[in-house]
């Protein structure tokens, strides 16, 4: 009933040359029936990406946006400038930007609204520290993240939403979350979204997993009940790794 969905992060890494080639890599082959295929990658290679993937069912996302729709905002991109260049997704709240941007929660929510504006959607990142978890904490941060993330959305605009749960200590370390753990707190992601708004929301509401995914353990988180698909960062980096996600996700 949702259609799984794998999102490439490529955080900081690639020039255009190296996209463009990645793309003519994984044409044909990171395009299976009934999963999407998403790459997120820096600003500067988004053109040329959207440009390649004409023709493909590879869409494209960015990293980031700013909340405003323009205005003196030195050196940040908005929604309405994405939605120009042809970009369908934009993650937001990576916890890398939480960390070391100063991102918020209100800024999340504000940057969800302006993505809704611009009718991209968003891949919202929620997710533990290491300390939270070990002090018993994990739901009750995803609680505060999931509710601020989701404040003011309508029911049409909340069923779009891609919600990524990533364990910050789980992110670039080599250290993943169980699946069954992972999908105990996605299925109680999904519990607070029925709160928000109904069952049949939640229901639609795609949540990945992300931290550490790579294509030998893929088919394991997405054979889980909970869990539409994966955010990843360093397993999306090289065509035949990202291929293998893909197909992993079936
Ligand atoms: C988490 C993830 C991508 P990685 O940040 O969002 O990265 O797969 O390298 O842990």
């Amino acid at each position: 009933m949702r259609t799984p969905i794998i999102a490439g992060n490529w955080k900081m890494f690639k020039t255009v040359p190296e996209a463009t080639d990645f793309i003519q890599e994984i044409k044909g082959k990171a395009e299976v029936e009934g999963v999407e295929s998403v790459i997120c990658a820096p600003f500067t290679n988004l053109p040329a990406l959207v440009e390649a993937v004409k023709g493909t069912s590879i869409k494209i996302g960015a990293q980031n946006l700013h909340f405003a729709e323009d205005g003196a905002y030195t050196g940040e991109i908005s929604g309405r400038m994405l939605k120009d260049l042809g970009v369908d997704y934009v993650i937001i709240g990576h916890s890398e930007r939480r960390q070391y941007f100063a991102e918020t929660d209100e800024t999340v929510n504000k940057k969800v609204h302006a993505a809704f504006r611009n009718d991209l959607t968003p891949i919202v990142c929620v997710g533990e520290k290491l300390e939270e978890r070990e002090a018993g904490q994990t739901k009750e941060v995803c609680k505060v993240q999931t509710e601020a993330a989701f404040a003011g959305l309508a029911k049409d605009q909340a069923t779009k939403v891609v919600v990524a749960y990533e364990p910050i200590w789980a992110i670039g370390t080599g250290k993943s979350s169980t699946a069954q753990d992972a999908n105990e707190v996605i299925a109680y992601i999904r519990t607070l979204i029925t709160e928000l708004y109904d069952e049949s929301t939640a229901n639609v509401v795609r949540i990945q997993y992300g931290g550490s995914v790579k294509p030998e353990n893929v088919t394991e988180y997405m054979g889980q009940s909970d869990i539409d698909g994966a955010l990843v960062g360093g397993a999306s980096l090289q065509p035949a790794s990202y291929i293998a996600l893909v197909e992993g996700a079936k």
